[in-house]
């Protein structure tokens, strides 16, 4: 950090604060986590200096040699993970990915069936106020109001209708596993694409701790920051019949030069996806996410579906006197942090909401498992029972702070 302190003072300031603020407080945002030493040494390095436009052995600048391996490395290693036909590693995001296959097979008003974003789903998936909302002519499926799961039938039903184009999967706040197999013979039966996003789940489905979408849809994309735990980015894999498609929809189609320090940083993580300790790491998301989820609900808190078979819990807080904006506020005031969220059915706006998503990942990443998750549940409930009385919420910001002491996240750092 000496050269930034030099340089530019102001922003060694906020990283430095932005290494407190991750260090000292508990982390529960489902769609973060804490990449490691390696690939934020990837993502810093002399790869960032770098134009690669184009593909391994074809590029369209000179130099190259090094990103092709970078690139080729993390390629490799992803199809060996996810064991597709093919991949591309350049996409800058979530939403960048899909568009690149939007891109590749759909014409402007096409038809697009994706998931409702307050019922889980995600603003790429055909939001109105997104690119693929305008460009597209959509509709959204839902989950059953009562049980919190996708509403399988209904989707059939409402395929048959529409006849889209394509069937958009995976979800943004849903703490259901999701049955890919079923969604494919949907998207099979009305002849649609079947493109399953799964940023959120992509570390659970590379430990097979949630089933994999790749043999039951044509393009599969995700990010590659969530629990998957590497740098921020995207990737697309799809079919062999795809790939040139795809591949010309991202470069020259929707991207220019790749992030190449990114790409090395995603070849990093995806070495560490492939390590015992990596399995063993989802497999505790799971575990720590399902004892949240009961510490709630034995505390009467309403829980989106009754409970959650991956990495985060939604609380409905429909019946409660706060509102989702509230209880983000409330839980930030002690040193959670986790972010306000819609829940099926919901009247307020997004800015208020009546939940909130709570994730396991990042806690998980420091090393916490079901007893100190049990812990930070109670402290949860302490807070949204009390979110005006500053006595407990001091008592519980104690707490927060002696069980970051208890499970350092950078010690080299701060
Ligand atoms: N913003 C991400 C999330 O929190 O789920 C999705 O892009």
């Amino acid at each position: 950090m000496e050269h930034i302190e030099e340089t530019a003072p102001e922003v060694a300031d906020a990283i430095h604060g932005e290494i407190e603020r991750e260090e000292n407080g508990l982390e529960m945002i489902a769609s973060e986590n804490f990449a490691s030493r390696a690939v934020m040494e990837a993502q810093g390095s002399v790869m960032t200096n770098k134009y690669a436009e184009g593909y391994p052995g074809k590029r369209y600048y000179g130099g190259c040699e090094h990103m092709d391996t970078v690139e080729e490395l993390a390629r490799e290693r992803a199809l060996e993970i996810f064991g597709a036909d093919h991949v591309n590693v350049q996409p800058h995001s979530g939403t960048q990915a899909n568009m690149a296959v939007y891109f590749s097979v759909l014409e402007p008003g096409d038809r697009v069936l994706g998931m409702d974003l307050t019922h889980g789903g995600h603003l790429s998936h055909g939001h109105p106020a997104n690119f693929s909302g305008k460009l597209y002519d959509v509709q959204h499926y839902l989950v059953d109001e009562e049980t919190g799961r996708i509403d399988y039938e209904g989707l059939a039903e409402q395929a048959q209708e529409f006849e889209p184009d394509i069937i958009v999967t995976g979800a943004s706040a849903y703490p259901r596993e999701i049955d890919f197999e079923r969604l494919g013979s949907i998207a099979d039966e009305v002849d649609a694409y079947h493109l399953a996003d799964i940023a959120h789940i992509a570390g659970l489905v590379a430990a097979g701790e949630h089933v994999s979408p790749v043999p039951h849809a044509d393009f599969v994309t995700t990010t590659t920051h969530k629990t998957l735990r590497g740098p921020r980015g995207g990737m697309i894999m799809c079919d062999d019949e795809h790939a040139s498609g795809v591949d010309s929809a991202v470069f020259p189609g929707t991207q220019g030069g790749p992030l190449m320090h990114v790409v090395a940083a995603k070849a990093v993580c995806f070495n560490e996806a492939q390590t015992d300790e990596f399995d063993e790491y989802q497999a505790q998301i799971v575990e720590n996410s399902r004892a949240l989820a009961s510490v709630l609900k034995d505390d009467g808190w309403s829980l989106v579906s009754g409970g959650t078979d991956n990495h985060l819990v939604l609380v409905d807080l429909r019946d409660e006197p706060i509102t989702g904006k509230d209880a983000e506020e409330a839980l930030e005031d002690v040193g959670i942090t986790v972010n306000k969220n819609t829940v099926p059915g919901e009247e307020e706006p997004p800015t208020v909401t009546s939940g909130i998503r709570v994730g396991t990942p990042a806690l998980t990443t420091r090393g916490m498992g079901t007893e100190q998750i049990e812990r930070v549940g109670s402290m949860i409930s302490r807070v949204l029972s009390n979110i005006d009385d500053e006595s407990v919420k001091q008592e519980v910001a104690d707490e927060v702070e002696t069980l970051c002491d208890e499970f350092p996240l950078y010690p080299d750092l701060s």
